[in-house]
């Protein structure tokens, strides 16, 4: 049976990357059959290790909450909790502090890159962001992990510090695998060999207004040559656009390939984004009511982390009791 953990940076405005490639599986999850519990967390502890605005944080964590709310998580399948909440996440990730050689850390792609973007933000918080991500995940007892392609690293070394922590201290941890789905990496519109972010400005925000889907559709770039073909390493733009159009609208990649074998880039990218204006309009509708009752929003927030201090200490007070801390 899969226990489910996953959470999302509340960095900027959940695009169309976070969706096709965690958030869309959150909501599957909920009705699997192997699935027996589920945490969703608006990881707002890791969202502070890069840069980000203190007036707006509050409100960006909000933000977060409620686009899962939209995308169709149900509190009643699943505990959806803010990170900072449920205070053992810290308390586990120091602990593991304890074991983790800094060297698995330095070499992380992730840390890398936030740090060549950021290189003022050189500091504790973000070399330690992937031991904080194994306490989020170890903390429930959590087996199974949707995420985008790039967490995939990540999760090794969760791995790696359950190992170790269960060869120090004895048996405590099962192993965790990633669960990807087929669009595991979206790449940006503009830059195609980078990934959708959301603090790059070309990200389709799942509460962007059709027009602005259109427009940023519209001025993403294409590759050379007017086939519409899915070849993601000759032509990776087009792909990409493929992807998106094939998992939103339910049709393969084939027939897509053979429905615009005579068409041209500005027709398809005209279609596509219509479908996604069109597959976004529910969920922004259910958006506009749960913001409507923030109060009530709040509460779904603070009976899961209820739920989820339960499940956390028990967890701990085992890890602590194995380390003599008790
Ligand atoms: N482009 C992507 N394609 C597929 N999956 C993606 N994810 C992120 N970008 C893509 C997945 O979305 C989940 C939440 O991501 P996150 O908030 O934990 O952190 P991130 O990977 O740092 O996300 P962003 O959007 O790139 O934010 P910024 O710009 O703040 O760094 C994860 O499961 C992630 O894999």
């Amino acid at each position: 049976m899969n226990r489910i953990f996953s959470g999302v940076r509340p960095s900027g405005k959940i695009h169309l990357g976070n969706y096709l490639g965690a958030l869309k599986k959150w909501v599957e999850l909920q009705d699997d059959k192997q699935t027996e519990s589920i945490i969703y967390a608006v990881v707002d502890y890791h969202g502070i290790t890069t840069p980000f605005d203190p007036k707006e944080y509050k409100m960006q964590i909000m933000e977060a909450a409620l686009d899962f709310l939209s995308v169709g998580v149900n509190p009643e399948k699943s505990l959806l909790i803010r990170q900072s909440h449920v205070p053992q996440h810290t308390e586990l990730a120091w602990i593991f502090n304890t074991i983790t050689p800094v060297s698995w850390l330095e070499r992380l792609p992730n840390y890398k890159e936030k740090l060549a973007s950021s290189p003022k933000y050189n500091h504790m918080g973000l070399l330690d962001y992937p031991v904080l991500m194994a306490a989020d995940i170890l903390l429930y007892k959590s087996n199974a992990v949707p995420v985008g392609e790039d967490q995939k690293p990540h999760i090794d070394i969760t791995n790696e510090i359950a190992k170790k922590f269960n060869s120090m201290f004895g048996e405590t941890f099962e192993p965790v695998k990633p669960i990807f789905t087929e669009a595991a990496r979206i790449m940006s519109l503009q830059e195609p060999s980078k990934k959708m972010s959301k603090t790059g400005d070309d990200g389709i925000a799942l509460t962007d207004d059709p027009d602005a889907i259109r427009e940023k559709i519209k001025r993403a770039v294409t590759d050379s040559g007017s086939e519409i073909i899915y070849d993601s390493k000759n032509k990776p733009a087009i792909s990409n656009l493929l992807m998106i159009y094939h998992v939103l609208s339910g049709k393969s990649l084939e027939d897509l390939t053979e429905q615009y074998q005579n068409k041209n880039y500005s027709q398809f990218k005209n279609d596509l984004a219509e479908i996604v204006v069109g597959y976004l309009e529910p969920i922004q509708k259910r958006r506009k009511e749960f913001s409507g009752d923030m109060d009530a929003v709040e509460k779904i927030l603070t009976n899961s982390e209820k739920k989820a201090i339960d499940m956390a200490s028990a967890t701990l007070a085992g890890v602590k009791a194995k380390m003599g801390l008790l």
